[in-house]
């Protein structure tokens, strides 16, 4: 597995570069342009220099999380064939500096939805937490200004300025999306891009919907092993695949997450780990926790063994982190919490595979 990072760019991101390199075993950054507006083109020479600028910290720069897909396409308008070729020229830009996974989702108007942003654990640190309750009473506008109210100044990941402006008309044009034409919509996309991910050599891994059941009467599909399946099979290139993200399956308890990683790793079409803990509440609700079994409702030893019992040698991070030590910064993206998590996923390894190979 290829140790990696979520670095939002310069400018966008408190942490430096050099900070990242010095967490033992890094290999590659993940990141993406958040400024540039959705649909449009992605640009060489802003690539050329994000990539210089990578790798003179000894950095590869391999991942790229998010190439953000335009609602036209996700709401299978006629205009969508214009988005589907910027992407395939971004893919192109993307190919040129060597990228080799692209991570994207297809949630309809919002990526991944918390209630809280900054819920005070029992040890003073600080982490998201979804409450069911809340997403039923309050109005997704309403949503929107208490996180943005919770996140110190940075614009969130995949709550993007852009995106959200016309947040209430893009959720009302989705009442005339069937459920059935939003599978549709999804395999019309991945049948205009995949040709190029198979010629540009850069694995497409798509993010399952956090959390993994409808939000706001918005259809939310990738969410489960039976609608995993059925995504992988709207296109069978190995090019189509999967960002296996343990924190937003995991939400939903009847995911049994090292069983999925058996399944779908074995087909090889796993191309993107993303490994973190939560600990579930009543019902729906759940908090997130620091990465160890014992910190959350998960087994990170049985997730990673199933990682490593498949043969899964591509990329992986430690997702959402708390906020610990009085740090400051995005939410879920602060350094500290992320960087043990980055050990201990590699501690883990190192002791499986030790054992495994009996020494
Ligand atoms: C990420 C998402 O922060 C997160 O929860 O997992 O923003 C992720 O980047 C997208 O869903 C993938 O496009
Ligand atoms: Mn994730």
């Amino acid at each position: 597995m290829k140790m990696s990072f979520r670095w939002f760019g310069e400018g966008q991101d408190n942490i430096p570069l050099q900070y990242i390199r010095q967490i033992p075993g890094m290999y590659s950054i993940v990141t993406s342009l958040i400024d540039i507006p959705v649909g449009e083109v992605w640009p060489i020479d802003r690539l050329k220099t994000l990539k210089e600028k990578v790798n003179a910290y000894g950095l590869h720069l391999d991942v790229i999380e998010s190439v953000n897909i335009h609602e036209d396409i996700k709401l299978g308008l006629k205009t969508r064939d214009r988005y589907i070729q910027a992407y395939i020229d971004t893919m192109k830009n993307l190919h040129e500096i060597g990228v080799k996974v692209i991570c994207y989702n297809f949630m309809p108007v919002l990526d991944w939805v918390r209630t809280e942003l900054e819920r005070k654990l029992e040890d003073g640190s600080y982490a998201m937490a979804y409450k069911e309750e809340d997403t039923v009473k309050i109005d997704p506008k309403d949503l929107n200004a208490q996180m943005e109210k919770q996140s110190g100044g940075f614009s969130l990941p995949g709550w993007e300025p852009d995106r959200l402006k016309e947040m209430s008309t893009m959720i009302e044009k989705y009442k005339y999306v069937s459920e059935q034409q939003y599978w549709n919509n999804i395999k019309y996309f991945l049948d205009g891009v995949i040709p190029y991910a198979e010629k540009y050599d850069i694995k497409l891994a798509i993010h399952p919907d956090d959390p993994p059941w409808p939000i706001f009467g918005l259809p939310r599909v990738i969410t489960n092993r039976q609608n995993i399946q059925r995504f992988l099979d709207l296109n069978k290139s190995p090019y189509n695949g999967l960002t296996l993200c343990t924190g937003s399956l995991g939400a939903n308890r009847e995911n049994d997450l090292p069983s999925l990683i058996r399944e779908f790793g074995s087909q090889g079409r796993i191309h993107f780990a993303h490994i973190r803990n939560i600990k579930y509440q009543d019902g729906r609700d759940f908090h997130e926790t620091a990465h160890l079994s014992q910190c959350g409702s998960l087994d990170m030893f049985e997730i990673v063994k199933a990682f490593y019992d498949v043969g899964f040698d591509g990329y992986v991070r430690p997702d959402h982190g708390r906020m610990i030590w009085g740090e400051k910064g995005r939410p879920g993206y602060g350094l500290y919490d992320r960087a043990l998590g980055a050990v201990y996923i590699q501690g883990l390894l190192e002791a499986i595979d030790k054992m495994t190979n009996g020494r």
